[in-house]
């Protein structure tokens, strides 16, 4: 008889053991992938050119053919980047972004080398230069 409680009295203390692992098991495992799966914020980098107070920031950089380059647009207010093309047209522009919103970006891969300076066609006066070596 007392052998038997004793088995029912481990019994409970394993089960909950048991419950309480599993517990700390999923709530363990739903924290750890968390910080995995933020959905990472573009970082300013070499490849990264961040618009603000109307400037494209750095306004050159250089990088080596096949790098996708990102513009992240901090103002307030929309631009639009556009390859420098000749006359005032948008043709021959190697690359054209929609317009960029805040906290918009826009990639462009560049493949081919040479110096590709661009400017905002909403602002003019705003210029910069990715070249490609
Ligand atoms: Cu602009």
């Amino acid at each position: 008889m007392g052998h038997n409680l004793k088995s029912i009295h481990w019994a409970i203390v394993l089960i909950v053991l048991g419950i309480c692992i599993a517990f700390a098991g999923c709530t363990g495992y739903q924290q750890s992938p968390g910080p995995a799966t933020t959905p990472q914020t573009q970082v300013p980098g070499s490849n990264t050119v961040t618009i603000q107070n109307f400037a494209f920031n750095p306004p050159a950089i250089s990088v080596s053919p096949g790098t996708t380059v990102t513009w992240i647009n901090k103002d307030a207010v929309d631009h639009e980047i556009i390859n420098d093309a000749s006359g005032s047209t948008a043709e021959g522009a190697i690359f054209r972004s929609p317009v960029i919103p805040r906290d918009g970006s826009y990639s462009f891969t560049f493949t081919s080398q040479g110096t590709y300076p661009y400017h905002c066609s909403i602002h003019p006066t705003m210029k910069g230069t990715i070249t490609v070596q």
